[in-house]
């Protein structure tokens, strides 16, 4: 066996793992928490693989402590999670319930403890139904009430957490929720797609300044970003859609031109009001970047828009060939590369922080306590020498935090698609930590990507 020395992190690079409530507390019953729209879509038959729910997922609710230690012995300085707003306001506003709050004070205690900083995510998707009753993000209150609860949580674990993110994936919420219907709360009108759209911006804008106003000290909003590869037009109108729909308003406050266009044919542009770019635009410190794969496209004349691209008329979506993920999406590490020096560029008034990326392979079961993951160990490599490779171009890369610390609810694919370096079983809620785990210990340990072994 021979391991050459691969690239080597700067001092201070964050090293870390993520996940999110939803997909991995279940007890989803428990001590007042309300009902969120996922809770609605996975019972409701026909909506997620299998007919799979969050109710017990980890169990992370009860084994929250082992889980952490499990994180201490992988070495990570950083875990990034998600606060599920139903267990905070079961009814979505008003009073908040304190035994929700008592869960993640505990979470928060036990991970300082453990030498590991909280990155906390407010919002992962999970939005409580009864707020949903009400129209759900395509009403503009919604994101009145999420700055409410966003000052809520902030009061309780401000004195101890320091980077707070508004959103996880707002083009997800909007798009696959209200667009394609592929996602809770499962609706599937353009229109609405685009306000949604509109008042999750909205509600990073007016929670981002709750926050600062109530001592945040580190503010972020984290984005699932694609390069768009492929014929010009067609990439640049996907890139629209994906990318800058977020980035311009919320870095920039400005909003593309032909952006309102598609937006006006849509949607029309009542829910837009004057001062809302301002709003949005709030300073913020971190852009997360959840990094999977490019999106590659062509034109394509006469081809009706994908339901969750509204706009994107006469484009196709395509697969470039050679070897992907399980859940089909292509592997290409320098898209990343590509990437972090885009954002860079076009946006260089804020720090970079990948918060996801990750993949999901066909692992075999454990066998003598070890699951061998090479794929997915071969996917961490290759996209953490392209991260790599951007900050050798002076990107202002902070961190690294993997998707997922843990095998998960994976929305519409249920427990099907494993993304975790830690595999669980299910039925029994074992966790026995992949090579991949193994690998990345070495990895956070050293700040060294471990050579590739060989013989
Ligand atoms: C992200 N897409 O979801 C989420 O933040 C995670 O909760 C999730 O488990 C992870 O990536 C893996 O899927 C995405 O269709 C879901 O483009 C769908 C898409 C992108 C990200």
């Amino acid at each position: 066996m021979t391991a050459a020395t691969g690239p080597a992190f700067p001092a201070g690079f964050v090293w870390g793992a993520a996940s999110a409530a939803y997909q991995i507390e279940g007890a989803a019953r428990e001590d007042g928490r309300g009902p969120s729209i996922w809770d609605t879509f996975s019972r409701t038959p026909g909506r997620v693989a299998s007919g799979h729910t969050g109710d017990v997922a980890c169990d992370h609710y009860h084994r929250h402590a082992d889980d952490v230690a499990l994180m201490r012995s992988l070495g990570l300085a950083a875990y990034r999670f998600s606060v599920a707003w139903p267990r905070i306001q079961p009814d979505g506003s008003g009073p908040v319930n304190p035994r929700g709050l008592d869960f993640y004070d505990r979470l928060v205690d036990s991970l300082l403890a453990a030498g590991i900083d909280p990155y906390v995510t407010l919002y992962h998707w999970d939005l409580p139904q009864a707020l949903e009753d009400r129209g759900g993000w395509t009403a503009r209150d919604t994101a009145y009430r999420f700055a409410d609860y966003a000052a809520a949580v902030h009061a309780r674990l401000g004195d101890r957490v320091r980077t707070w993110t508004t959103l996880n994936e707002p083009w997800v919420a909007a798009f696959l929720g209200y667009g394609s219907g592929v996602h809770a709360p499962g609706r599937t009108d353009a229109g609405d797609a685009f306000r949604a759209a509109h008042h999750l911006l909205l509600a990073h804008g007016l929670g981002a300044r709750a926050l600062r106003e109530a001592g945040a000290r580190e503010l972020a909003l984290t984005l699932n970003l694609s390069p768009a590869v492929g014929d010009p037009a067609a990439a640049e109108r996907v890139d629209l859609l994906l990318n800058r729909q977020f980035l311009d308003p919320a870095l920039c406050g400005e909003m593309p031109e032909d952006l309102l266009k598609i937006i006006d044919r849509h949607a029309g542009l009542d829910h837009l009001r004057d001062g809302d770019l301002t709003l949005i635009h709030q300073p913020i410190d971190l852009l997360g970047i959840n990094y999977y794969c490019p999106q590659y496209v062509a034109d394509a004349p006469g081809t009706p828009a994908d339901p969750a691209w509204p706009g994107s008329e006469d484009i196709s979506f395509v697969h470039p060939g050679g070897p992907s993920t399980a859940m089909g999406w292509p592997i290409d590490p320098a898209g990343l590369t590509a990437l972090l020096t885009r954002l860079s560029r076009d946006y260089p008034s804020v720090g970079l922080l990948i918060t996801e990326n990750g993949a999901a392979f066909d692992d075999d079961a454990p066998s003598g306590g070890r699951v061998a993951d090479p794929d997915r160990v071969a996917y961490l490599d290759s996209h953490l020498r392209a991260a790599h490779a951007a900050l050798a171009e002076g990107v202002d890369l902070r961190g690294y935090l993997v998707w997922s610390i843990l095998d998960n609810f994976e929305w519409a694919e249920g427990y099907h698609k494993r993304f975790g370096i830690v595999h669980v079983d299910f039925t029994t809620q074992r966790r026995v930590p992949k090579d991949s785990a193994l690998w990345y210990r070495d990895l956070v340990t050293t700040g060294v990507i471990p050579g590739v072994t060989s013989g």
